[in-house]
């Protein structure tokens, strides 16, 4: 067997990080600023699943690259200082990964994050590592800190955390558990009772763990700078014999603070199972409540429960100050470690103006809210189509007549044939060969004040005209003089010959339940003056739309006489038939593919060619 090394962490030792653990890593580069390092404790990541590259972290307020090597032979050889491997690789991988690991002689402890490796993988571990000297920390566990040198991933939590247990510095004070979160605890009853930790360990839970307590223990006498020690050991196993047996045979001379987890057991009538795997007493001996009395005969200074653990390091460590063993060094205030800015907004440090803002929906709670109304509630209401479209775009629950009329509008908008500018062109560019979205678009660019882009021009031009208390026949006069169409007037096969049955459904409806229709009948005194002119100037279905929505908007209920001009304003209307008539083009892209038809070619025969003469210099 190969001697495993007294000292672990320095204020030097660079370490090698299996897995990708950005925030793992980020943490202890932060614990090493700090700490006041000089440089990070991280020199690597190993990660077999990407290629070789580099991961931006931060050191302080700087952004620092650091490398990732998918094979660990690389990044051994590129490293030779390294000799510390924190393996964060899965219960499944950690084996193998770290049996490579102790290939490279220069490396001598590694700390196995994992927790459920199967106990025959880390009992061969143990081996392998005793026979080559690496100290091996875990599985199942955060791995330990030494404070002002090194932090293992994620131990000690948060950098507030760190600041506050003061682990940017070391004290005299070294401890060894098996759990992790209790280490936490350590890190916070020995900072408040204490001078500080000088080093801890938390060997994980497992029943076989890497290394035991006795190790670090048996470490921690042979440290200058650790002056007592503190052991939280619990129920199950019988390691804290062997601290006992130390102490007796003078192997440890340093105060041991010792207390075994599980004393409750005993209020059980069977046998219990705690947290971790080792956790259960199979036999007397391993019961806390033994192993506390064994300790305490021992020499060990054991509290009476949990609760006085401080209190007892306090009066151990008050001794040692009085003795003059412990010195207590001064405090030197920590670099400020810049905050990361997900953090603070979290604690509501800062603020800061969104670059967005959105009224509409809310997609990041459990349930995706529409304009303040859960998506259960949408479809619990049976608010339908035109509901969400109340609640999307207008952020009203809508009666249910707006919701129909707004149904109705998208049905009978939803298509006008293949003859129409945006169904030719999402059929000439479905036969191009182009996908559904392209097709799609390419009908809608089409859609303008010629062709289905005139409702919301219609709402306006109507509006003013009615809101100026202009007499239809005014109107028309007017829009003749200044040479302007009225929008929502015309249609290029419909007229009063061949009326529309489109607008007369919605007339229909409208007229029936819309608690006023002003704007409407105005166009539709509007549309008797244009159609005396020339039968196919009637209110066509952009200007039905487009007018009877001023209705609806001004007097639903919902909204205010500014809300509702302001949607018109902002071109809410056009909305409708673009949404209505997407149908519409969807459906001619997929009947095109489906007819298989072929590149369209617009025939000569259709084209007047209107060159200018051939002309000689
Ligand atoms: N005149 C729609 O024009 C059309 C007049 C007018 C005063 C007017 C035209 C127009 C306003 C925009 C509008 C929406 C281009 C239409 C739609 C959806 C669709 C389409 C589909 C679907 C049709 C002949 C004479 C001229 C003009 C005069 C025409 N419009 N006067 N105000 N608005 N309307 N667009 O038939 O004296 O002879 O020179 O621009 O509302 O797009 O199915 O096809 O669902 O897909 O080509 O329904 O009306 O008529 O331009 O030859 O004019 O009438 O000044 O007078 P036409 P033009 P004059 S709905």
């Amino acid at each position: 067997l190969v001697a495993k090394a007294t000292t672990l962490f320095s204020k030097n030792t660079k370490s090698l990080v299996w897995g990708m653990q950005t925030r793992a890593v980020q943490g202890m580069l932060d614990f090493d600023y700090v700490c006041s390092r000089d440089e990070p404790s991280v020199a690597a990541l190993v990660y077999p699943f990407t290629g070789d590259h580099k991961q931006k972290f931060y050191w302080g307020h700087k952004e620092i690259l650091i490398p990732v090597y998918k094979n660990m032979s690389d990044a051994m050889k590129k490293y030779p200082d390294v000799d510390v491997l924190i393996n964060f690789a899965s219960l499944r991988s950690a084996y193998d990964s770290t049996m490579e690991t102790m290939q490279y002689p220069q490396i001598h402890t590694i700390a196995i994050i994992a927790e459920g490796i199967p106990e025959a993988h880390t009992r061969k571990i143990i081996k392998a590592a005793n026979e080559k000297g690496v100290t091996v920390i875990g599985p199942a566990t955060v791995g330990g800190i030494k404070p002002g040198c090194f932090k293992i991933g994620n131990t000690g939590g948060m950098l507030d955390n760190i600041l506050a247990s003061k682990l940017y510095r070391p004290g005299s004070v070294a401890y060894v558990s098996r759990s992790g979160g209790m280490s936490n605890e350590l890190n916070n009853i020995i900072s408040r009772t204490t001078d500080g930790v000088f080093e801890g360990v938390a060997i994980g839970g497992d029943r076989y763990p890497g290394s035991v307590f006795t190790d670090h223990v048996l470490r921690y006498q042979d440290t200058p700078g650790v002056k007592m020690i503190v052991v939280l050991g619990e129920i199950g196993g019988t390691e804290e014999y062997k601290i006992c047996q130390a102490i007796k045979q003078g192997r440890i001379t340093k105060p041991v603070v010792c207390w075994c987890i599980g004393t409750c057991a005993t209020m059980f009538s069977s046998e219990v199972q705690f947290g971790h795997a080792g956790a259960c007493a199979n036999q007397a001996s391993e019961t806390a409540v033994a192993k506390n009395k064994a300790l305490k005969e021992a020499g060990a200074f054991v509290p009476k429960s949990f609760d006085e653990l401080g209190e007892i390091i306090k009066s151990v460590y008050d001794d040692l100050v009085a003795k003059g063993v412990i010195q207590p060094a001064g405090e030197l205030p920590p670099p400020t470690v810049p905050m990361d800015y997900s953090w603070a907004r979290e604690l509501g440090l800062i603020r800061k103006p969104a670059s967005f803002m959105t009224s509409i929906c809310d997609e990041r709670g459990q349930e995706l809210i529409y304009a303040g109304m859960p998506i259960t509630e949408v479809f619990k209401s049976e608010i339908g189509l035109g509901g969400t479209l109340g609640l999307l775009w207008f952020q009203r629950r809508l009666p249910r007549y707006a919701c129909q009329f707004i149904e109705m509008c998208l049905m009978v908008t939803a298509d006008h044939g293949p003859a129409v500018s945006g169904a030719h062109n999402t059929i000439v560019c479905a036969r191009a060969g182009k996908d559904l979205i392209s097709s799609l678009t390419s009908g809608l660019l089409t859609i303008g004040d010629r062709f289905g882009g005139a409702l919301d021009a219609a709402a306006k031009q109507f509006s003013k005209a009615f809101d100026s208390g202009m007499l239809p026949m005014e109107f028309v006069n007017k829009m003749k003089k200044d040479g302007m169409l009225i929008m929502g007037i015309g249609h290029r096969v419909k007229s009063i010959n061949n009326p529309d049955m489109r607008v007369q459904i919605l007339k229909d409806f409208v007229k029936q339940h819309f608690s006023s229709t002003q704007l409407l009948d105005y166009a539709l005194d509007v549309e008797k003056i244009t159609t005396s002119k020339k039968p196919n100037l009637i209110l066509n279905v952009d200007g039905f739309i487009g007018v009877a929505f001023v209705d609806l908007l001004r007097t639903c209920g919902g909204f205010t006489r500014d809300e509702a001009d302001e949607f018109v304003e902002i071109g809410a209307l056009n909305g409708i038939f673009v949404l209505g008539r997407s149908m519409g083009f969807i459906g001619h892209y997929l009947d095109q593919k489906r007819l298989k038809q072929g590149l369209y070619r617009h025939p000569w025969d259709d084209i007047s060619y209107v060159l200018p003469e051939h002309m000689s210099m």
